[in-house]
């Protein structure tokens, strides 16, 4: 397994978006695995395969306080959606910046799992929150592109010039 690099806004390539996954093989398996350790060592509690510029439907995410409720959802769609709430939210993939976004409250999301098997799942809390933000990576969408022009206009000048000086 390894880390894998991840992407920063203003990055173009976190724009792309993801295109479903048909082949359930080794190489999957080992991206999967790789996006665990990335997210696990970033304190993440998700990672969309877009991240790390793998532009295929792929996320990982494990909410859970103590890290062991690792969460795989391949090809996921969002069946049903109910309520509305508003969270802070914050992205690998825009470091410093947390945000009030607004979801639905709970959502039942339907993947296959990497054996390719299909499965749905209902969630609510953060995890609710998570799945909606990483199904958004998939689309080339952050979370940020629900802030005020200004908003994000301030936070891609601050970003843009951070990125210039990794550079
Ligand atoms: O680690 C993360 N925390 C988080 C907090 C509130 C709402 C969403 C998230 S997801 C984020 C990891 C990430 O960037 N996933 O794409
Ligand atoms: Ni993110």
């Amino acid at each position: 397994m390894a880390i894998r690099q991840v992407l920063h806004y203003p990055d173009p390539r976190l724009r792309q978006r993801a295109t479903p996954v048909d082949l359930f093989d080794a190489d999957l398996r080992t991206l999967i695995g790789d996006m665990f350790e990335t997210m696990y060592a970033s304190q993440g509690i998700g990672l969309a395969a877009s991240q790390v510029d793998v532009h295929r439907r792929i996320v990982v995410i494990d909410v859970s306080a103590d890290r062991t409720t690792p969460v795989c959802l391949i090809n996921p769609e969002i069946i049903h959606r109910e309520g509305v709430e508003e969270r802070e939210e914050g992205c690998l993939s825009v470091p410093g910046v947390y945000e009030l976004v607004e979801r639905a409250e709970r959502v039942t999301v339907r993947a296959q799992d990497g054996n390719g098997r299909e499965f749905t799942l209902t969630a609510d809390d953060l995890l609710a929150v998570c799945i909606q933000h990483e199904l958004d990576h998939l689309e080339g969408r952050l979370f940020i592109d629900y802030l005020s022009r200004l908003k994000r206009g301030r936070i891609h000048k601050k970003l843009e010039k951070a990125q210039r000086v990794a550079l």
